[in-house]
């Protein structure tokens, strides 16, 4: 599946039906009273958090939505039917834009959670409302209100606790598939990964979700590589892992360089806590792994785990870490989260696999 994080499509929400003008006609009641009934209300235009879906790649197939109007009342008091709401079915993070004003409309940030985008017309008053003493046989009924009806763009941020950014080949890839159900692709060649990736991750009986973007280089800020517009994915992260290649020579450098990128691209991505890791141990000896975490050390002026993604060597420790720097969510794992959370996974595994 291909990854979109924008789209941009057109809502149009349904018109009110008209209110109706009749008059009861019977036999025996050759003047009865008006009936004419209400017209039935548009469909609305809703967008709804939906778990397991992490791109906006349907919106690329279907770009208009159209609701339809609300039904005519009808004589004998019959108020017109309401028409069905549209629900759009966005992954959570998506944010949605007046496309005329770029005005922010709505934000969808959890599963289940539904915002509205366009309200369906009101249905008219048929003329059975508008009877008075003084007017008996009114001729009028209103029409029904238009639905609205805009060009809206869809933006999606992905939400992850943690994400792992760090030059290409450090191995960024390889740690999401070790810690999660994610499968990522994984190869020995700069620029693998070009698409954010999301995986859950389980440790010590709780979860979190880790997004894996493609690898900066120098001058990411100005388009170079895959450039930096992918940082945005992890804007919204509480915490980075910033993962470096322990069998590159200058590991300091490395590491000052992703630092860099994080400060010009700006957003508080340079204020975020990190941990910072040296992976690819298992291809280093004793003494060069000691040495090169210590010149990590001194460049992020912090303590440095010492890894291996492939291996799985040091992965538990940093997990720990992780979640350590994540705030506890109480009942994580309870309510009907369980299974719901497993479905997620794996759907998020094959739907993230590029
Ligand atoms: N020896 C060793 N190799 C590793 C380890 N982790 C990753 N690799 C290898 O490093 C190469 C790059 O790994 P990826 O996971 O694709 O790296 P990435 O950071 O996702 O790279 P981009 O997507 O290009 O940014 C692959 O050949 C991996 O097999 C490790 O712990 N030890
Ligand atoms: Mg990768």
């Amino acid at each position: 599946m291909k990854f979109l994080d924008q789209a941009k499509v057109h809502i149009r929400a349904g018109d009110g039906g008209a209110g109706c003008v009749s008059f009861r006609r019977e036999r025996n009641l050759p003047k009865g009273g008006p009936n004419g009934g209400n017209g039935g209300q548009g469909g609305t235009i809703w967008a709804e958090g939906t778990p397991g879906l992490n791109t906006l790649i349907d919106f690329r197939f279907q770009q208009h939505f159209r609701a339809k109007n609300g039904h005519q009342g009808e004589g004998s008091l019959r108020s017109g039917a309401a028409a069905e709401d549209i629900v759009l079915r966005v992954p959570a993070g998506t944010q949605m834009f007046d496309v005329e004003d770029g005005e922010l409309l709505a934000e969808v940030s959890a599963p289940g959670e539904r915002v509205l985008l366009a309200q369906g017309g009101e249905g008219g008053l048929g003329n059975a409302h508008f009877k008075s003493p003084t007017r008996r046989a009114p001729r009028m009924a209103q029409p029904g209100t238009p639905g609205d009806e805009r060009w809206i763009r869809l933006s999606l941020r992905l939400i992850a606790d943690a994400g792992i950014v760090g030059l290409p080949n450090a191995g960024k890839s390889t740690f999401l598939s070790a810690v999660s159900r994610a499968k990522p692709k994984v190869a020995e060649y700069p620029f693998t990964t070009l698409h954010p990736s999301l995986g859950v991750a389980y440790a010590q009986d709780r979860e979190f979700v880790l997004a894996d973007i493609p690898g900066l280089i120098e001058g990411a800020h100005e388009g170079t590589g895959l450039g930096h517009q992918f940082l945005s994915h992890v804007e919204r992260c509480k915490i980075l892992l910033h993962l470096v290649d322990g069998t590159i020579d200058d590991v300091a450098g490395a590491y000052r360089t992703i630092r860099e990128e994080l400060t010009q691209y700006g957003h508080g991505l340079a204020e975020k806590p990190e941990i910072v890791a040296l992976n690819k141990c298992d291809a280093l000896t004793e003494a060069d792994i000691d040495e090169k975490r210590d010149a990590l050390a001194e460049a992020c002026g912090a303590e440095v785990l010492a890894i291996s993604a492939v291996a799985g060597l040091g992965v538990p420790e940093l997990t720990g870490r992780i979640l350590d720097g994540l705030p506890v969510v109480e009942d994580e794992v309870e309510d009907d989260q369980g299974d719901d959370a497993d479905a997620a996974t794996s759907a998020t595994a094959e739907g993230w696999a590029p």
